[in-house]
């Protein structure tokens, strides 16, 4: 089976960003080409040994926690200074690709070997994540990043059953919680997961904000039948109802706004057997968008479309509501200024995916830094960046820790 381009080992040199981010791929490969490293699964920890090496081998000082991050640490020599952050998430959906998260945190171990060669010592203290189960899972996603910033709630909805399947407890998780009042900011580098860059010819995007995530459990409840005998005007088909509500929304969606997005990713039917009528069908709702206005207007006319149905009643429960975050407006003209310097082309541009970087919002100014994601494919196995577009993001991620350090202000 011939390795994808990371394994291949090309003529020049591989950069540093390209071959830790090769040596993190080695974990949770699939036989197809996708990843997989689920939530405190041993192909996460393998990522995470990975990582701690790499760190060491840069002369960090590393730590993990109960929440499953890595974390290292390359210590200034200005105790006045604050740390400058970096991160990303180094779990994955199923069947993901290579880039997403892993590229942050290979960016960021990147800027930290680069320093160490170039035996530059900055005033501030360079510190970089690998976080865990940043994406959707049954810890409610950005888990890592969350655990840190203090944003777990212990009262969230299944987290103590889902922590105890983990072996973990609520309290060890809200233990990780850890003081940001040395933060100065935290960067993120990570693939755009959408198309926008690549149609307009771009290699670095300058992000300005993160959209909203919010997510509903919807469950029609209907009335199980003998498919045979039951005819059509007898029914209380929770499936028919539940795909009447789907479509509506969609189209709802599509009215109210055109970067308003809304996605119905999991289904499950009740008794799910072929010849019985559907009593009971669940799923859940996820809509995005910047301004909380648009996902309040589909929401609740999903509520007013779902009480007219009629042959079903429907429970709408929140699961995850993570409100969107703005970028720190002065990171983002650092980063431009970088790119600039580079002579790397770019724009500023929101991002329709969620990042580690929401819930650092809350607690530090933010900054991230997107490169192109071919076709705008992501969280599948054709995900894929040029070697070329990852080391140019990860210069304007080291020219931006530059300038930062540079600065008098804190
Ligand atoms: O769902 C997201 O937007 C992210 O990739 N976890
Ligand atoms: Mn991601
Ligand atoms: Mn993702």
């Amino acid at each position: 089976m011939s390795l994808p381009f990371p394994h291949r080992r090309r003529r020049k040199q591989m950069s540093a960003v390209n071959e830790i981010l090769a040596q993190i791929g080695a974990a949770g490969r699939q036989e197809d080409g996708g990843y997989f490293r689920g939530c405190y699964s041993p192909e996460y920890f393998q990522a995470v040994d990975i990582v701690e090496r790499q760190m060491q081998k840069i002369g960090m000082e590393t730590d993990r926690d109960a929440a499953g991050n890595i974390h290292g640490v390359l210590p200034g020599n200005d105790p006045k200074a604050k740390s400058v952050v970096i991160g990303s998430h180094l779990d994955t959906v199923p069947g993901g690709g290579l880039y997403d998260g892993a590229y942050g945190v290979a960016a960021g171990l990147a800027v930290a070997k680069r320093l160490r060669e170039e035996g530059k010592i900055l005033r501030h203290t360079l510190e970089v994540y690998g976080f865990h189960g940043e994406e959707s899972n049954p810890l409610g996603g950005t888990f890592g990043s969350r655990a840190i910033a203090g944003q777990v709630k212990p009262d969230q909805p299944g987290l103590a059953e889902a922590l105890a399947a983990y072996g973990h407890n609520v309290r060890e998780i809200l233990d990780c919680r850890r003081d940001f009042s040395g933060v100065k900011c935290y960067l993120e580098a990570h693939i755009e997961q959408g198309d926008l860059l690549e149609q307009e010819g771009l290699k670095i995007g300058v992000v300005s904000g993160i959209v909203s995530v919010i997510r509903y459990r919807v469950t029609a409840l209907g009335q199980s039948n003998h498919a045979g005998t039951t005819m059509m005007k007898n029914r209380r088909d929770a499936m028919v109802a539940m795909a009447r509500l789907i479509a509506a929304a969609d189209e709802e969606c599509r009215k109210i706004d055109d970067t308003l997005v809304f996605t119905v990713g999991t289904i499950a039917c009740q008794p799910g057997s072929e010849n019985v009528i559907p009593g009971r069908v669940e799923c859940t709702f996820e809509m995005r968008h910047m301004k909380k206005e648009k996902t309040d207007c589909l929401i609740g006319r999903i509520r007013e479309i779902a009480a007219g149905i009629g042959t079903a009643d429907f429970e709408i429960t929140n699961k995850i509501d993570k409100g969107s975050v703005s970028c720190d407006s002065h990171l983002m003209e650092v980063i431009s200024r970088s790119a600039s310097e580079a002579g790397i082309c770019h724009r500023i541009m929101a991002s329709g995916a969620g990042h580690d970087a929401n819930p650092m919002a809350h607690v530090t100014p933010i900054g991230m830094i997107f490169v192109p994601s071919r076709g705008g494919l992501s969280h599948c196995k054709e995900e894929w960046t040029s070697q070329e577009e990852l080391e140019s993001g990860t210069e304007v991620l080291y020219r931006t820790v530059l300038h930062l350090d540079e600065e008098a202000k804190e």
